[in-house]
């Protein structure tokens, strides 16, 4: 490619200005759908919630949990934008529904 053509041209064999085409499909951004602790939401509930909407193990909801009452605040999974919001309303829901303070937030990687 000469110097004084732009990254997305080049000269054809005929003097022709050749348009590259961009790849039209860009990854979609991914956001994480975070929980938070608190001192009243019982751990078992954590526990059922994350294997209930993030579709984990029992191991691995109990790490997760244990991660967030000593951390403060834990990663439950990573989706597109549309996906995580439900996840994050699904979880409000359900932890209002039992009259938990839980809270769950989702925030772009
Ligand atoms: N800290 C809570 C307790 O001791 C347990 C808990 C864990 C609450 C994770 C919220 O996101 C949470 N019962």
């Amino acid at each position: 490619m000469s110097d004084s053509n732009q990254k997305n041209q080049d000269i054809g064999d005929a003097g022709v200005i050749v348009e590259k085409s961009k790849p039209s499909l860009k990854k979609p951004p991914l956001y994480k759908v975070l929980l938070h602790n608190d001192d009243y939401t019982p751990m078992e509930f954590v526990v059922v919630l994350l294997m209930r909407f993030f579709n984990l193990t029992q191991n691995e909801s109990e790490s997760i949990m244990i991660h967030i009452h000593t951390k403060g605040v834990g990663v439950c999974g990573v989706f597109p934008k549309e996906i995580a919001e439900t996840k994050v309303h699904l979880v409000m829901d359900f932890a209002n529904k039992h009259e938990h303070p839980l809270q769950c937030t989702m925030e772009k990687e």
